[in-house]
């Protein structure tokens, strides 16, 4: 068929672009009463995967939970919370082999952690004493960033460097709805699609950005929507559905792998929290509405799914609950010690060479140290 702006289509090319474009509603695979639905594209992860994954939930609120209780305590500065957003954040983590890179930002702490860093080095940042705790190189993870959508322009640099050098890694980049209107964002899919690099892009959209609602954000029938203007595949999948995440992440990060380009997902889900310690929800949206969520927690779902099918059984319960505890403890008595950060490491990285501005200030700092301590 002739397009009026491409000419010929290439053989085996559909006809038209309703493959770009994402399902009517977002893919659902596990109801939120726990109950399968069926649905010819994506088959059900299979239950050991899911069991392993909700162990992960149970670990990836106590998290949450327990950081939000550390900023009360003044041991962390703040915490963007990703409560109610757990799923999202492990199969963020799941899809991704050990080569592949992830680049998450400020409210993906669990999905880092999930990754495998250790809580202590992720927790850094939010604690204010270094730039970030751990090494990127290390854990294929880019630090966690905070100026919205810059971090997916330098994924797509990463996925295009693998692909000239012939790897197979894939890049997952995750933003925020309110991301999506930054000019970064736009960049990043144009040149992703055009250079054809194995990237995902993965929206977690929690409805807020801080207090601007989605309504305020976009006027798109869907986040989703967005990729067909890039060329690239978008699909939107319950956010709060672990097992549809797992299925559809899963099958955007193949086809990556297999050379078949960047996609766009876009989950449904929802900012249970104020944006941080900083932020004061009610002054913006009724706790009615955020009641709403409640009975949809990707948790209680997952959790559902299992025991109806004796997938997991108390033991297991018991198993997971500990292992988070660990993990809760390991994060408070790392914490619970005071730092001890050296004020002169503010001027060691930021250039190879330092300016001589820069030299300036760092002696101006030491004199006046200097004199304090006297
Ligand atoms: C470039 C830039 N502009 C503004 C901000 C201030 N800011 C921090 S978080 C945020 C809201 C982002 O919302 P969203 O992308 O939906 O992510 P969420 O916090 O909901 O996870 C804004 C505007 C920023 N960090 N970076
Ligand atoms: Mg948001």
């Amino acid at each position: 068929m002739e397009d009026p702006r491409r000419g010929t289509r290439s053989p085996g090319v559909p006809d038209t672009d309703a493959h770009l474009l994402p399902s009517g509603v977002p893919v659902q695979l596990v109801d939120p009463d726990g109950n399968h639905r069926h649905d010819d594209r994506y088959p059900l992860p299979d239950g050991g995967i899911l069991r392993a994954a909700y162990a992960r939930l149970v670990t990836g609120r106590r998290i949450n939970d327990q950081a939000n209780a550390l900023v009360r305590q003044g041991r962390l500065a703040v915490y963007p919370s990703s409560h109610g957003q757990e799923a999202c954040q492990v199969a963020a983590a799941v899809v991704l082999e050990s080569g592949d890179w992830l680049f998450p930002t400020y409210r993906d702490t669990v999905a880092v952690i999930s990754r495998g860093v250790d809580p202590l080095q992720v927790l850094t940042l939010l604690r204010g004493d270094w730039h970030s705790g751990y090494d990127p190189y290390e854990h294929h993870t880019a630090p966690q960033a905070t100026p919205l959508a810059t971090q997916l322009l330098h994924a797509v640099g990463v996925a295009h460097a693998a692909k000239l050098r012939g790897e197979d890694t894939v890049v997952l980049a995750m933003c925020g709805d309110g991301a999506t209107s930054e000019g970064d964002f736009h960049e990043a899919l144009n040149f992703a699609a055009v250079f054809h690099v194995p990237v995902v892009f993965f929206v977690q959209n929690n409805e807020y950005a801080i207090s601007v609602p989605l309504k305020n954000q976009s006027v798109a029938p869907s986040l989703a929507h967005k990729a067909i203007g890039y060329g690239m595949p978008g699909e939107r999948v319950d956010g709060n559905d672990l097992a549809a995440l797992l299925a559809v992440l899963g099958a955007a990060m193949e086809r990556a792998r297999e050379g078949a380009g960047p996609s766009l997902i876009e989950a449904h889900t929802y900012r249970m929290q104020a944006h941080t310690n900083a932020d004061d929800a009610t002054r913006y949206r009724s706790q009615e509405d955020v009641q709403k969520w409640v009975p949809r927690d990707p948790m209680t779902r997952m959790r559902a799914y299992l025991r109806g099918l004796n997938l997991l059984t108390d033991d297991d319960e018991l198993r997971f609950a500990g292992d988070a505890e660990a993990v809760a403890s390991h994060i408070r008595d790392g914490l619970n010690t005071e730092a001890e950060p050296d004020p002169q490491e503010l001027f060691a990285h930021v250039y190879a060479r330092r300016t001589p501005q820069l030299e300036e200030q760092a002696n101006l700092l030491r004199d006046e140290l200097s004199r304090q301590d006297g």
